[in-house]
This record gives C-alpha cells, sequence and structure tokens, in this order.
C-alpha cells in the first residue's frame, strides 16, 4: 500500500473552515508564492482535491498550506487551498493560518505581534493580539483593492434586470446591493444564493472578464456578494459571499469585504480612516477599515484593513492512500 499522510490543524475564522496542513504538502521551489500557486496547480492539485473535497472535506472546504517566503521582507509564504482551486488571496484562510501557527508555535515572529505574510495576491501585514496561549484577533492590511466597474447590467433568470457593481480586494467580486429586482438578502435563501450566484457570476465575467492591471495571473470575476442592511446594531453591512460551486462563506468575508469598501469609497460611502464591521450570514463580524489610498495601474485603489478571530477546533492527521478508491475526493 502507497500511503501519504497529511498533518493538519482545522481551525475556523468565524465560523468559515481553515485546515491548515503543518506536514506532508508538497515541496515547491524557492520562488515568489504567485509562482508557487501556478506549480501546485499545475503538478499538485491532487493534495487540494484530496484535503478539501469529500469524503475528508465538503463543498464549502478551505486551507491553507505555508511555505517559506522567497521574499526577504516577509515572514512566511501562504498558499490558500479551496474547493474552487488556490485563491490569489483569502482573508479568513489567513486569518485561521495565523492564528493555528501562532498558537502551535510554528512560527516566530521578528516583531512582537507582528508579521509579514506574502500571498499570491501580494504582501500582506498581519497584526495579532495574544491574551495567554490565545490570539484573539488578526488584523490583515490587505492587498490594494478597487473599484472595477460601476452599474452593470446584467439580465439573470429569475431576477430580471440587475446592476451589479465588480470590485477587487485579493479577488474579483460582483457586488449586489438591493433593489427593484432584487429586494435584499433578507428575502433570500441560502438556496437562493447557491441557485442565483452562478448565474450572475457567468454574466459578471461574460460582460467584463477584469484583469488585475499588475499581474495578469490575477483575472475572472470568482466571487459573489449579496449586500443587505445589517441585523446587529454595531455593524455596518452584511453580506452573503458564494464561491466555488457550492460554497457560502460563513465568515464575513475578507477579500470580499475589502472589495466591498473599494466600492463603498468609490462611490463616495465611505472615506479613508472610517470603520466597517461587516456582518456574516450566521452573525460573525470583521472589523474592516479604509486605511489609505493608493493606485492599481492607473484605478484609484484603497489600502483596506481587516481583522477578525479564529479558533482551532483539533489536529487531523490525514491518509490518502492507493486502497482507497476515493483517494483523491469527490464532489456531486
Ligand atoms: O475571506 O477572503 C476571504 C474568503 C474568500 C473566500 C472565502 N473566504
Amino acid at each position: 500500500m502507497a500511503r501519504h499522510t497529511f498533518f493538519c490543524i482545522d481551525a475556523h475564522t468565524c465560523g468559515n473552515p481553515v485546515r491548515l496542513v503543518v506536514g506532508g504538502g508538497p515541496l515547491l521551489p524557492n520562488v515568489s508564492m504567485a509562482e508557487k500557486r501556478e506549480i501546485f496547480l499545475r503538478d499538485h492539485d491532487w493534495v487540494r482535491r484530496a484535503l478539501m473535497f469529500e469524503p475528508r472535506g465538503h463543498d464549502g472546504m478551505s486551507g491553507a498550506i505555508l511555505y517559506p517566503s522567497s521574499r526577504n521582507d516577509c515572514d512566511l509564504g501562504i498558499l490558500f487551498i479551496e474547493v474552487s482551486g488556490c485563491l490569489p488571496m483569502c482573508g479568513h484562510g489567513a486569518i485561521g493560518a495565523v492564528t493555528a501557527a501562532i498558537e502551535g508555535g510554528l512560527v516566530v515572529p521578528k516583531s512582537k505581534g507582528k508579521l509579514s505574510l506574502e500571498a499570491p495576491a501580494g504582501k500582506i501585514e498581519v497584526e495579532y493580539a495574544r491574551s495567554g496561549e490565545l490570539v484573539e484577533q488578526v488584523r490583515l492590511f490587505n492587498v490594494p483593492s478597487y473599484l472595477h466597474a460601476q452599474d452593470i447590467e446584467l439580465d439573470i433568470p429569475g431576477l430580471g434586470l440587475i446592476k451589479v457593481d465588480v470590485a477587487y480586494g485579493g479577488n474579483y467580486y460582483a457586488v449586489i446591493e438591493p433593489q427593484v429586482n432584487w429586494p435584499g438578502l433578507d428575502g433570500m435563501s441560502a438556496n437562493d444564493v447557491l441557485r442565483l450566484s452562478p448565474l450572475v457570476r457567468q454574466a459578471a465575467e461574460a460582460k467584463l472578464a477584469p484583469v488585475h492591471p499588475e499581474d495578469n495571473r490575477i483575472r475572472g470575476v470568482s466571487h459573489v456578494m449579496w449586500t443587505d442592511k445589517p441585523h446587529l446594531e454595531r455593524a455596518h453591512g452584511r453580506n452573503a459571499v458564494f464561491y466555488g460551486d457550492k460554497a457560502i462563506d460563513r465568515s464575513p468575508c475578507g477579500t470580499g469585504s475589502s472589495a466591498r469598501m473599494a466600492q463603498l469609497v468609490a462611490r463616495g460611502r465611505m472615506n479613508v480612516g472610517d470603520t466597517f464591521v461587516h456582518e456574516s450570514i450566521i452573525g460573525t463580524t470583521f472589523e474592516c477599515r479604509v486605511e489609505g489610498e493608493t493606485q492599481v495601474g492607473d484605478k484609484k485603489a484603497i489600502k483596506p484593513s481587516v481583522a477578525g478571530w479564529a479558533r482551532v477546533i483539533g489536529h487531523n492527521t490525514i491518509f490518502v492512500s492507493n486502497i482507497n478508491p476515493l483517494a483523491h475526493g469527490f464532489q456531486i
């Protein structure tokens, strides 16, 4: 029998899963994380499928693998593995991975409470607060985020004509606000999100096919964010984010929150220095902030930060062996 063993720390960030692979991940050459991501997808994608898909994962599974960074200004490299592929950036994934790595003593940062991550989408500064053994909060200073296009009209079967904005926050999001043909998240079930989101994503991608102005490996509308007023008094907005084939983010979504703030700033509804408490579909929150302004290509952009918490829920030793007919996982 040939068997491959993965040592993982399972955690969740505000409800969304993070399986951090701490042993058994493939060795990758000493190149940038953007290049490592391409090599992983080309040569090692079975690892992602085995660890994310059923029977070891599920439709909304996600995780990360830590690597040495090839940059001398970063402590660590991070590769995101998800049911949907390997995202250029994942906010909840980074918060969960940092929490598990710090609590598990896997990384000793050069400065106390601070860490620099190299994600495929770029450098992410991290600040975290500890109380004893626990990491209480992680704040990510995410990649520059910008509004790519606004008021794009889409004809969606089951909804009719709707307008969406497309914004970037580490991934490209079609952002939908309540409007005549869509009254808002309160009237929407999880099944509605799963049914309508692929149609919106496909229509937005057919019209725009966004490509990142500074890295053409980052492309395409991959996520759909449905927005509404918050339920919680202390929150400023609520969302449901769809990605992959059947995943709805249980966390408030880090890259989605960054894209949302970029959209709100571009539309004059938020300013530099403002805080945005973003509520997820299960009522967990990220505390987000517009830290500053910058440029992406020739577009005005923001420097967003996103803060949230994660909890480790177990250590998981996972076997992938050739006596298992479903060794590399499956999706239905
Ligand atoms: O937190 O950025 C995020 C994210 C992306 C997909 C799921 N979560």
